[in-house]
């Protein structure tokens, strides 16, 4: 459940945070699993994301630990993962109190960014990258590591959610598409998400959102979610994929039920 504190903050500045909302011994298995991933992924390597800089050439030097910024879609494929975040009780009960009971996770990934080596993710609205319907979408992500200022947290701008979708804009050499530049320089008011293992901040989908390189000699990683409801996937009109985690307020663990939605195309937001 979320307090009406939580629920003001989020329709005033488009977002809140839940501190210490997963225990620290899943959080442990779940940067355990992850670590293993990295060096061991086995069959699945096509879940590694590479940086930018090392799918453009230059990099490969790198250990597999410093390379990757994502891994797309690990909670699928590790119950560890999945049980302790994306299908965790604590998580969904925030998520219902924001979708009802019957939910879908929509996107699910790691992000790492590596002592060093990990770079900035731009300015950019999450339905801004989806573009689809699901504005009232439930967005959030999980420090696995400490999230600091020093090591690339997460930055808002509180209340930008209220000035709607803005077109996004895919610049030569961009991760992907983002808020046009132009309005992102100088930006006044904007807030670092700084989060401790277990705190998990939720935001809404037209929030104007962004990360730093991490300079640091910390790593930093997170996991990214997006939850749908049930009536959210029925208009789905680009994605195909849904995994059922709460069933009539019943929470659903690992392995998760697929959910086709016959028109959507199959696409992954990519941020
Ligand atoms: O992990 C990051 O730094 C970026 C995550 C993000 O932008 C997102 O989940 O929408």
């Amino acid at each position: 459940m979320i307090t009406v504190e939580q629920q003001q903050l989020y329709q005033r500045d488009g977002y809140f945070i839940v501190r210490n909302l997963v225990e620290s011994s899943a959080i442990a298995e779940i940067k355990a699993t992850i670590l293993d991933f990295i060096d061991n992924p086995g069959e699945l390597e096509q879940v590694l994301d590479p940086e930018l800089v090392v799918r453009q050439g230059g990099g490969e030097h790198l250990s597999y630990r410093a390379k990757f910024r994502k891994l797309q879609r690990l909670g699928r494929y590790r119950p560890t993962v999945w049980n302790n975040y994306y299908a965790h009780p604590n998580v969904l009960s925030v998520i219902r109190s924001l979708l009802g009971g019957n939910l879908l996770v929509k996107y699910d990934s790691v992000f790492l960014k590596p002592a060093k080596t990990g770079g900035a993710t731009p300015w950019h609205q999450d339905i801004g990258l989806w573009r689809d319907d699901h504005v009232e979408a439930a967005n959030a992500w999980i420090a696995v590591d400490p999230a600091s200022k020093e090591n690339g947290c997460m930055q808002f701008l509180p209340a930008s959610h209220h000035g709607g979708l803005i077109d996004h804009v895919l610049y030569e050499g961009g991760l992907h598409g983002e808020l046009p530049r132009n309005l992102v320089v100088n930006l006044e008011g904007v807030v670092d998400i700084e989060l401790q293992p277990g705190d998990v901040v939720f935001w809404h989908s037209y929030m104007w959102h962004y990360s730093p390189p991490n300079t640091s000699d910390q790593s930093r990683i997170g996991m990214g979610a997006v939850w749908a409801s049930l009536e959210q996937t029925q208009t789905s009109k680009r994605v195909k994929e849904y995994f059922w985690v709460m069933k009539d307020g019943q929470p659903l663990p690992h392995p998760p039920e697929k959910l086709l939605v016959d028109e959507g195309t199959s696409v992954d937001a990519g941020y």
